[in-house]
């Protein structure tokens, strides 16, 4: 075995989104692309000449096609780079949660998570790549910009010419002075899980005919649902369905919305429902849950979770703090007011929720975009929402929809939803937020179909640990009854532009409650187009994805 310096050119373009490197398997293909990615994340953590002694390394992904071929170009990466200990899932395989976990109970000095996430898979699918620090989580902006920086000069990288490592079977493999484990992905989360719920609870809820649907999309989610939910919990075998991890995810978009998961959704619906429905996506950090016969909102299941989780044996001490992305309703909002929590605003994206989560200044985090994740880890966690409700599920005695009907008596409706505007040429989309922020100063004050627009800015954060500025984070446009307009592009698609437009109105009166969401929302849907001109610029009449 020999490291090899390998000459590159830079590729452009290799700039990290909201969750990392996405782009399509083909770019992924061309020689040297992941291999200059790696070598710029590593000379960034390191230092360019310097080695990774004494560190170890958490490797993993989500299964999809193009997983096992990167997992083994990043082992012979990361010997050549001089990591004392690579731990990799079975199979190449860690959800990214799990290999959150991962990274937090072995002291690893941090992972690579290799997923596009909710994007298709495939060979005509996407693929992608992000680093999570020690703590678990996403690496902050300040690192992502680094290493894209550092790709636009490299001229090397450097690579061990060690043979495959077998990755189906558990073991240690020595590459060069690198140890490489091959660990159960399993296993760690599953113990982190047990730390955090009432298992004997669940299981008896399961034993007194509790019927669950979980949809794993044939994602990475179907081994940790199986074997916790099935295995130890007790489901009868079936409860997991689309069950089967698959490359390419059976052709379909491992997105759990009641779009991309309309099957499950008409299950729920149905004579004979269960009596909950849930899904998780690609990487398994999303979760969808469903009532019998009742949708539960992402937003909704967030301040839910937040008016409940101290009655979960791993939160029994209360909850530090809450926090939400920008986007989300202000549900959370309401429910940690009247608790005296503090809630904080931030930007869409994981990242920005690790410094809060570290600091202990909150235990629950949450996005509308069905991501709900607490201290336990740091990342969102598709499975562990799913399990918090069961639990809360046994020891409140309500079902799913009693206990989102109770927010909303206490609470009043956040009536919400989410417009997406798929594949726009990137120009066009450019072209609708620069013309609505230019719009900005003068948008307050101002009646726009019909409706008094109290405040509008582009939102900015600071981060309140570490002081770091992020600007440009979404337009909103603000009613003098609270309800708002939030518009941004999506930061994770890898083609063309996704402009997404959040709706969301907040409703007081109990009886005006079961009003259908759209018909609710669409004096604000008239606001949005006299203030965006979406048809204008997109070209297109209806979104292409309401959730
Ligand atoms: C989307 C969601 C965001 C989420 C991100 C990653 O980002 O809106 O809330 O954090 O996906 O989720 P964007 O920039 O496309 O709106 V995942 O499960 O794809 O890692
Ligand atoms: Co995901």
């Amino acid at each position: 075995m020999t490291c090899l310096a390998q000459p590159t050119r830079p590729y452009a373009g290799q700039q990290p989104g909201t969750s990392g490197l996405r782009k399509k398997v083909g770019v992924f293909q061309q020689p040297g692309y992941l291999e200059n990615f790696v070598q710029a994340l590593f000379d960034e953590l390191h230092g360019p000449g310097q080695t990774a002694q004494g560190q170890t390394l958490v490797l993993g992904g989500d299964g999809r096609y193009h997983n096992r071929v990167a997992v083994q170009t990043i082992l012979r990466m990361a010997a050549a780079r001089g990591y004392a200990r690579v731990l990799v899932g079975q199979g190449g395989i860690l959800s990214t949660p799990a290999a959150s976990a991962v990274i937090r109970r072995h002291g690893a000095s941090g992972g690579i998570i290799l997923s596009a996430s909710h994007n298709p898979g495939g060979p005509d699918g996407d693929f992608g790549i992000k680093y999570n620090a020690a703590n678990g989580g996403p690496a902050p902006e300040k690192l992502t910009s680094a290493v894209y920086q550092r790709t636009q000069t490299l001229t090397a990288y450097t690579i061990s010419d060690a043979p495959e490592v077998p990755l189906d079977r558990l073991g240690i493999h020595t590459l060069e002075d690198t140890k490489v484990e091959v660990i159960d992905p399993v296993a760690d989360y599953a113990e982190v899980m047990r730390g955090l719920f009432d298992f004997e609870a669940i299981r008896g809820l399961f034993a007194r005919g509790f019927r669950l649907r979980y949809d794993a999309m044939y994602a990475v989610g179907a081994p940790y649902a199986r074997a916790l939910l099935e295995g130890e919990l007790g489901a009868p075998v079936g409860t997991v369905v689309n069950g089967e991890p698959l490359e390419d995810f059976g052709g379909l978009h491992p997105d759990p919305n009641p779009v991309n998961a309309a099957d499950l959704v008409a299950h729920l619906m149905a004579d004979d429902a269960p009596d909950m429905g849930a899904a998780s996506d690609g990487d398994a950090d999303r979760n969808m849950v469903l009532g019998r016969g009742f949708v539960v909102s992402p937003s909704d299941s967030l301040a839910v979770l937040a008016a409940h989780l101290h009655r979960l044996p791993g939160y029994r001490q209360g909850l530090a703090g809450v926090a939400r992305s920008m986007p989300t309703s202000t549900a959370v909002d309401r429910v940690a007011k009247a608790m005296g929590m503090p809630c904080f605003e931030t930007p869409t994206g994981w990242k920005f929720f690790g410094n809060l989560l570290d600091a202990g200044r909150v235990t629950l985090c949450g996005e509308e975009s069905y991501g709900t994740g607490s201290d336990h880890v740091r990342e969102k966690d598709g499975l562990w929402a799913v399990l918090c409700w069961l639990n809360l599920v046994a020891v409140t005695g309500q079902s799913v929809e009693a206990l989102v009907r109770e927010l909303w008596r206490e609470h009043g409706r956040c009536v919400y939803s989410r417009h997406d505007y798929e594949g726009i040429p990137t120009s066009q989309a450019d072209q609708l937020m620069a013309h609505l922020r230019q719009s900005l100063p003068t948008l307050a004050g101002q009646t726009v179909a019909g409706q008094r627009i109290a405040w509008a800015d582009d939102f900015a954060y600071t981060d309140p640990v570490d002081g770091s500025r992020s600007e440009r984070q979404g337009v909103r446009v603000v009613l003098e009854d609270s309800s708002r307009v939030v518009f941004r592009l999506s930061g994770t698609g890898t083609e063309g532009a996704t402009l997404r437009v959040y709706l969301e109105r907040h409703e007081p009166d109990a009886s005006r409650h079961d009003l259908p969401v759209q018909q609710a929302l669409a004096p604000l849907v008239q606001l949005a187009e006299a203030v965006a001109s979406i048809r204008q610029h997109t070209g297109m009449d209806q979104p292409s994805v309401m959730t």
